[in-house]
């Protein structure tokens, strides 16, 4: 018998590199095909993952096509040569430096800079122009984490690890959507319960997917954190769990911060009060902690969006402090970073209270950077942080601003004025890889330059273990993209410092970087990388992910700190902090009675310019929508698929309503991802109020006040184009990718007879099927083109609003469609059976076939896996499988 072997191409050597989303870090397998794509793989040997990927990750390969990207230098609009893009940059920001002093020149950097980018941009600023006034998109995510770990430990140490959450046996979540944001790091909380029984306690005023999974949820309200570890500071006191030895030999503050926790919260019940929790659930709480050595108390933006961002963190440390749970397997204060480098960027000294590798603004520590530098105009104190920076562009004070790697326009807190602020500026120059942002689109005459992406450059990030990892090119750069270091060091020659700005590569900017965090530093600074200082341009090639602190002296890194103490205060013990009672910033009123609390969704990131590319990605939430509860929902006289105005006393939006017991009466949640390139009215970064935190300068974007009124519309529909097509005028929107064509969700006060001209008007000498029923509002129609579907529009009333699931299945091929498929189009039914809204984004399951499993006997999670594969890839859909489980289980009533 003759054995047929087909002939396979051998598959190409992967790329090893970094996933550019959040801030755990994965490690990614990339093969390029070729053709400017890639096949995208977790790495089995990246200490982070594992060969793990979350949905997010697993769909990079969506994300890497060109349209929408800047590939050429242009200002104001018009295509312009590097050299003459850079003179202009360099010039202006000379003339307005000479005109109204260095300090009116300032930067706006991004925890998704690399390592190096962001080292070249704070030496420049800083060391070169001598402005102080560099801060980031790290001011809106981590600075209370930093301000926090700063009072406590005299630096922004993380003191533990990844592994730890292996071997918790109690992980506490604060304000943290770990099964959306952090999802690999919490499939090792998820792994770790089921080998060694640990618990997970979800803190969140919301019932996230996170709070679904966890063995205790406390649904506190808003802001009242403080109250709760207060709380839990004095119960550890009362009940003999502190450590004596610990407190005693490694920290100062004890007493003051335990006497400020009794007047806060002095007993359960006091507890219980103040943050509107059971008090079973306090003391039960309570009782975990104590009894339970191997804690990780895991936190994020429900701590750090604040105006009480650093005493919630402080007083979260307070209690690993006193009990002397740091540093040690299994135990920390764990504070989860966003962006994939937001470590990074504090490493170099990106924010506008930090100079340079970890040091501030004492004189020693300024001389030092500076004969380091050879700066002679290095800054020798703060500048503004973000909410302020924009303030004072607003005022005039500064005029000119480089943004690189943001979406202020989006994302910074009462975004239209930062919006209107930057119309203000006499330069604004952008970096960016995307053309469509809205900050590109602020201004006409914009300098923007084109930046490599993901898949394009080369350098090094560092995720929230402190573990520094490379990321690889695996595509040519497009264009006349190029690095962002690049840009900045041109910038910095032709200002005059040629021999300081002249590193040939990457390679050569981390050295600095690693020297400068050794310099002079024997012990005293916790930021050390003097071992990596020497590295060769091939061992950086090749380097693998390794943790810091990693010094020359010994050449090893250290996973945990803090065990034995040995702070990096002047006297080597960590501080208690005695926090403030909790106070929300901002009172509700009759005009603004509910707390608009913000964040993200599953399968998006941020401000949608990446993952917004993505179909599959763009499936599992396709409009910008509000939580309700559902007495407010009664209440307004909202129901489920509503549209509703959101309005706080800073801005406006219209979102689609979700009514959920989640949230609590009273708060409405809603995710800051839209903006107006992807929605006409969805930017919720404009609503919030953004009140600081007094320590860290982090605004609060979780508590704003606010109102919610129907917006009633007369029909609800889409409109599905093959290439991207601007909304017709008027009408409310949401764009969403998906497969062989550009999709429109609308909803408009037009019917049938408007919309059948809009169909001719989009889509002139086409053939049309349309079915029409004037006098039920009832408009559905396909364009076809020789043959070939090019366009769909279907409107209804909100309540028998067509399915966008079912007609945008019809794009997916170029094939002519069947005489039968076309009547499916347009009876607005899918062709065979639709999989419902998608639950599962790595293997693309609805939630109809999902629930067919379950009707067919699946009735645990691994058993819906085996019959239709939703949830055995990345596992971020399996609190949405468990839901439906439960739900299909339940006993029906009687
Ligand atoms: N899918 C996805 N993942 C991401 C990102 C993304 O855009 N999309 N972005 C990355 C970045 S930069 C970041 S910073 C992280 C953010 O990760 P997370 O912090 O987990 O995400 P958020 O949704 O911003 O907010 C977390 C939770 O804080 C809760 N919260 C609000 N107020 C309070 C409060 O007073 N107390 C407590 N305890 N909780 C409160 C909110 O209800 C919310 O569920 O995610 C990273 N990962
Ligand atoms: N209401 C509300 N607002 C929030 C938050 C919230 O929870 N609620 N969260 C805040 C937090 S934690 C964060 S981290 C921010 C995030 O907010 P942003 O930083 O504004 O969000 P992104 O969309 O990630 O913006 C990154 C930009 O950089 C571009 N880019 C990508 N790669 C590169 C590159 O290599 N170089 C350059 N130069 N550009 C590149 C992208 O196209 C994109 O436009 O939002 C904050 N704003
Ligand atoms: S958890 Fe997901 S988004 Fe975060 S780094 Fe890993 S793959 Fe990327
Ligand atoms: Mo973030």
């Amino acid at each position: 018998m003759n054995l047929h072997v087909p002939d396979l191409a051998p598959l190409p050597e992967p790329v090893r590199t970094t996933c550019p989303y959040c801030g755990v870090g994965c490690g990614v397998l990339a093969r390029p095909d070729g053709a400017g794509g890639a096949g995208i793989e977790g790495d089995p040997e990246h200490p982070a993952n594992f060969g793990r990927l979350c949905s997010k990750g697993s769909a990079l390969g969506e994300t890497l096509g060109l349209d929408d990207r800047v590939l050429h230098p242009t200002i104001a609009g018009a295509r312009v040569t590097w050299d003459h893009a850079l003179d202009t940059v360099a010039e202006r920001f000379r003339r307005v430096a000479e005109a109204h002093g260095p300090d009116a020149v300032a930067f706006y950097l991004s925890g998704q800079l690399l390592t190096e980018d962001y080292y070249v941009a704070n030496k420049l600023a800083k060391g070169f122009i001598g402005t102080p006034h560099v801060d980031t998109n790290s001011r809106l995510c981590m600075s209370s984490s930093v301000a926090a770990h700063r009072r406590a430990f005299g630096s922004d140490t993380v003191p533990g690890c990844y592994e730890d959450l292996d071997q918790a046996d109690l992980v506490v979540l604060v304000g943290s959507n770990a099964a959306w944001c952090h999802p690999i790091l919490f499939r090792r909380m998820l792994d770790a319960r089921a080998k060694r029984g640990t618990r997970i306690v979800t803190i969140d005023p919301r019932r996230t997917q996170t709070g679904e999974e966890a063995d205790l949820f406390l649904g506190l309200k808003p802001g009242t954190d403080a109250a709760l570890f207060s709380g839990l500071l004095v119960h550890l006191a009362e009940t003999g769990a502190v450590d004596e030895r610990y407190v005693a030999a490694h920290t100062a503050g004890f007493e003051a911060a335990l006497e400020r926790a009794r007047a806060i919260a002095p007993d359960s019940a006091a507890t219980a009060a103040l943050t509107g929790l059971a008090e079973a659930d306090v003391r039960h709480f309570f009782e975990l902690v104590r009894t339970t050595p191997r804690v990780v108390t895991a936190f994020s933006q429900g701590v750090n969006q604040s105006a009480q961002g650093t005493d919630k963190a402080n007083a979260i440390i307070n209690c690993h402090l006193a009990t002397g749970r740091i540093g040690k397997p299994g135990m920390g204060p764990f504070s989860l970073t966003g962006q994939p480098n937001a470590m990074g960027g504090r490493e170099v000294g990106g924010l506008a209270n930090m100079l340079a590798a970890h040091m501030h603004f004492a004189p020693e520590e300024v001389d030092l950077v500076r004969r380091f530098w050879g700066a002679p105009r290095i800054i020798t104190g703060e500048g503004l942080k973000a909410v302020s920076l924009f303030e004072a562009i607003e005022r005039g004070r500064i005029k000119a601003l480089w943004v690189m790697g943001t979406n202020p326009a989006v994302s910074m807190p009462r975004a239209d004025r930062v919006r209107a602020a930057m119309r203000s500026l006499d330069t604004l120059v952008i970096a960016e890889a995307v053309a469509t942002t809205d900050t590109v689109r602020v201004r006409e005459d914009a300098i923007v330059l084109p930046a490599l992406a993901w898949g394009e450059k080369d350098g090094t990030v560092t995720n929230s273990e402190r573990r520094i990892s490379r990321q690889r090119p695996f595509l040519k750069a497009p264009g006349e993209a190029r690095a962002d270091w690049w840009m900045l060091a041109q910038v910095g020659r032709r200002l005059g410092f040629a021999k300081e700005f002249a590193w040939p590569n990457a390679a050569a900017v981390f050295r600095e970087h690693a020297a400068l965090s050794g310099f002079e530093n024997a012990g005293s600074r916790d930021f050390d990388l003097s071992g990596l200082a020497d590295i060769t341009d091939a061992a950086y090639a090749g380097q693998r992910p390794v943790q810091w602190p990693l010094p020359r002296r010994t050449r090893t890194s250290e996973a945990r700190l803090f065990a034995n103490g040995g702070f990096f205060t002047r006297d080597r013990r960590a501080r208690f902090v005695a926090v403030q009672k909790p106070a929300l910033a901002d009172p509700t009123s009759a005009a603004f009675p509910f707390r608009l609390n913000t964040g993200r969704v599953r399968d998006h990131w941020h401000t949608l310019t990446r993952t917004g590319k993505s179909p599959r990605l763009s499936a599992h939430r396709a409009v910008p929508f509000v939580e309700v509860h559902p007495d407010d929902a009664a209440r307004a006289g909202l129901r489920e698929g509503d549209l509703a105005r959101v309005r706080t006393p800073y801005g406006a939006a219209v979102l689609e309503v979700m009514v959920t017991p989640g949230v609590q009466p009273g708060v409405l949640f809603a995710p800051m991802h839209w903006s107006e390139a992807t929605a006409s009215a969805g930017r919720v970064g404009a609503l919030a109020q953004g009140a600081v935190d007094p320590v860290s300068g982090q605004p609060e974007l979780k508590a704003t006040p606010a109102a919610i009124a129907p917006e009633p519309m007369r029909s609800r529909g889409f409109l599905i184009t093959r290439t991207p097509a601007p909304a017709p005028e008027g009408w409310w929107w949401a764009r969403a990718a998906i497969e062989g064509g550009s999709g429109l969700i609308v909803a408009t006060n037009d019917g049938p007879a408007e919309a059948a001209a809009l169909m001719r008007a989009r889509f002139p000498g086409a053939a049309f099927s349309e079915y029409a029923d004037p006098a039920c509002g009832v408009y559905r129609a396909a364009a076809f083109a020789e043959g070939r579907l090019v366009g769909a529009l279907a409107l209804a009333p909100a309540a028998e609003r067509p399915s966008f699931e079912a007609a945008k299945a019809f794009f997916r091929t170029q094939e002519l469609l069947e005489p039968a498929a076309r009547r499916a189009l347009i009876s607005g039914r899918a062709e065979s059976g639709g999989s419902g809204p998608l639950v599962c984004a790595c293997h693309t399951v609805g939630r109809d076939t999902i629930a067919g499993t379950i009707e067919a006997g699946a009735a645990s999670v691994e058993a819906v896996g085996a019959a239709c594969r939703a949830g055995t890839n990345c596992g971020s859909c399996i609190p949405e499988i468990r839901k439906l489980l439960a739900a299909a289980l339940a006993p029906s009533p009687a």
